[in-house]
């Protein structure tokens, strides 16, 4: 049984995966055995992140590559190609979020929030699928979001991606899972990483911010997820383990999609 969750000899690109979400999946995976290319757009996170790796014993091959660069993602996917392997196993995770009211987002907003979001795991599945389908078989994980079941409030332009994030992943299982990949998302609640960090924010009186204690009224679980709650749903969805599930989107929410809320 504990063979089905290995991943040992494949190889896995995380993208964003310089810290938060993306380097608890990169870890995990690399835990069960997987070889790890991690990029990101920061020189300087990508030298942290290369230490925190080794910390843990992990010698993830780090790339500078804007995922939203068409060249640069393909330089990357060939250089992985070469160095470790063709890519066994893609995690589209890195993404921005903008919280700005509609009416006041402008377009140019928008389109970077749905490029980085979107466009981006568009390419790079692009760009590894080839390999995939020349080497047997392959696994892609799209990081979405309660946002691409809910909206609310300032995230607009995140929730037409991460819906529409919801829907490539349905499309590419569906396109590509004769070939043997199975592509599925992964669907995280409120998650305690920088990228949600604005919305916990002790306030000046020391109190909560209003939104913590939204969220855990809102989740059965009343607590933040941690990345780490993440680990185990991604070894699933990287490893033989899941080769009959294709196309879903497993919702990594202490409850939140289940739940109508705490009463006030
Ligand atoms: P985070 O802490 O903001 O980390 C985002 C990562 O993505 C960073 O490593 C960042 O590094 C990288 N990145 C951003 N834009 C990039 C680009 N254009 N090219 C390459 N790398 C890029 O975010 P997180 O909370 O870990 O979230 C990771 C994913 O999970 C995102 O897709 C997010 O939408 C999703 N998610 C988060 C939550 C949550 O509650 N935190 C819940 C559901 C879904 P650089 O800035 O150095 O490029
Ligand atoms: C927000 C949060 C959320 C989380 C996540 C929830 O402002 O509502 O940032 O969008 O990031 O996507 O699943």
């Amino acid at each position: 049984m504990q063979d089905l969750f290995s991943l040992k000899g494949k190889v896995a690109l995380v993208t964003g995966a310089a810290y938060g979400i993306g380097f608890a999946v990169a870890e995990a995976l690399a835990k069960a055995g997987a070889a790890i290319a991690f990029n990101c757009r920061s020189r300087e996170h990508m030298n942290t992140a290369l230490a925190e790796y080794a910390k843990k014993g992990i010698s993830a091959k780090g790339y500078l590559c804007d995922v939203t660069d068409e060249e640069q993602v393909k330089n990357m996917v060939e250089d992985i190609a070469k160095t470790l392997g063709t890519i066994d196993i893609l995690v589209n995770n890195a993404g921005i979020i903008k919280r700005i009211p509609m009416v006041e987002m402008t377009a140019e907003e928008f389109r970077e929030v749905v490029d980085i979001d979107l466009n981006a795991p568009f390419l790079v599945s692009k760009a590894v699928i080839p390999g995939m389908i020349q080497k047997g078989g392959g696994k892609i994980i799209n990081i979405c979001s309660m946002m691409s079941e809910l909206g609310r409030e300032t995230v607009s332009a995140y929730a037409a991606a991460k819906g529409g994030l919801k829907m490539l992943t349905k499309n590419i299982a569906s396109e590509y899972g004769e070939y043997n990949i199975q592509c599925n998302g992964i669907g995280p609640g409120y998650i305690a990483t920088p990228q949600t960090a604005p919305l916990r924010e002790r306030q000046a009186d020391g109190s909560r911010h209003p939104f913590d204690k939204f969220i855990i009224g809102k989740t059965p679980a009343a607590r933040w997820g941690t990345p780490e709650d993440l680990m185990g749903p991604a070894v699933f969805l990287a490893s033989a383990a899941s080769d009959f599930v294709n196309g879903h989107i497993l919702y990594v929410d202490g409850g939140i999609l289940a739940y109508i809320g705490k009463q006030p």
